[in-house]
């Protein structure tokens, strides 16, 4: 039995590392050297190449490096028979809370504007808006959506959510299914996605969903580029129903040096920061879950294979 780390970043050399110092009894490799594929039980991936999976005839199980598993599920070849695991770590939803929260206060002082004037030397006063005049509502009420909702809700403001199943927040009512879409959107000053990326969630930022949101909304996504339609925020920004958004995930990335996005006034980009997930704090429930593995125990932190996240 042994681990694989596959991802194709700068960061594989660390994970090898740490993950080594912490369990020198396991036999640990990187995709990138000589290793015996037979003996592999566990892979642990982020954005791995395609169809690389399938030359481990005896893996029993893929653990994703991050919160989201959509990319391991675009390799179609992957067997229904193997668990997929993903992180669920109090740091990543800490720093997905503050990352968030520093976006909307940016918006609401009028930060990134002030940026731009003070580029240009222009001395220009602006309307702010206050914390207490503000909805936000949150698109997926799970690992980060909930912890997000306490931390706004601790710092004054008013905080709605949306997810497929109902939930007991206090302080935040939580809409739940299609059905009850529409009202939280129209009730929302702020939209944060925090959605998984699935066949049913693919796309829902789209006009349709801008049309419901009240006027002048501030839209964020640090979910998956895969949820945004381009185009259609441009449209929805430029036309002067939204007032912009801030975004931390693209289809592409990095994003395309002749994107629109870069240099559009109203839309802030940063590249996929939000919320990284930490190596002292995330390796401890890759090697449980190796051990569970290796025990013939239950896994944690498993994904439905039939839902996508
Ligand atoms: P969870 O699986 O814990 O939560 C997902 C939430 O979305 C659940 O509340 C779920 O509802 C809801 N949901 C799923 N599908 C639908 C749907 N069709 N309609 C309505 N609600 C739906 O995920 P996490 O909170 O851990 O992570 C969310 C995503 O954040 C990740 O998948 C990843 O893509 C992204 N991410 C981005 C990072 C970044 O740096 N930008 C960092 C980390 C994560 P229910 O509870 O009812 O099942
Ligand atoms: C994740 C991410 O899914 O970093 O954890 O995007």
């Amino acid at each position: 039995m042994a681990i694989v780390i596959i991802r194709q970043d700068r960061k594989i050399g660390s994970w090898k590392k740490a993950l080594v110092a912490k369990a020198p009894d396991i036999s640990i490799y990187s995709y990138l050297e000589e290793h015996p594929k037979e003996e592999i039980t566990l892979a642990c991936v982020w954005k791995q190449p395609a169809d690389i999976l399938k030359q481990y005839p005896n893996l029993k199980c893929i653990a994703s490096f991050g919160a989201g598993v959509d990319f391991i599920f675009k390799d179609q070849s992957i067997p229904e028979h193997i668990p997929i695991t993903r992180v669920v770590d109090p740091v990543l939803a800490g720093d997905m809370s503050e990352f968030v929260l520093a976006l909307i206060l940016s918006f609401l002082k009028n930060l990134n504007s002030y940026k731009t004037d003070q580029l240009k030397k222009a001395w220009y006063p602006r309307e702010y808006k206050r914390i207490s005049d503000i909805t936000v509502g949150i698109m997926g009420m799970g690992a980060l959506g909930e912890e997000l909702a306490v931390d706004l809700i601790k710092n004054g403001f008013k905080v709605i959510g949306w997810a497929t199943s109902p939930k007991e927040i206090p302080e935040a009512e939580v809409y739940a299914g299609n059905s009850e879409k529409n009202i939280f959107l129209s009730r929302s000053n702020i939209l944060v996605c925090l959605l998984p990326l699935t066949q049913q969630t693919t796309g829902i930022l789209n006009n349709k969903l801008f049309k419901e949101l009240p006027k002048q909304s501030y839209v964020i996504n640090v979910a998956r580029g895969g949820h945004l339609v381009d185009e259609d925020l441009l449209e929805y920004i430029n036309n002067g129903h939204l007032a912009g958004a801030g975004l931390d995930v693209f289809h592409e990335e990095p994003l395309p040096f002749e994107h629109p996005f870069w240099t559009h006034p109203k839309i802030q980009i940063t590249p996929h920061v939000a919320s990284v997930s930490d190596i002292e704090s995330v390796i401890p429930q890759l090697l449980e879950n190796y051990r569970k593995l290796t025990e013939g125990k239950p896994l944690n932190n498993t994904v439905n294979r039939e839902k996508g996240y």
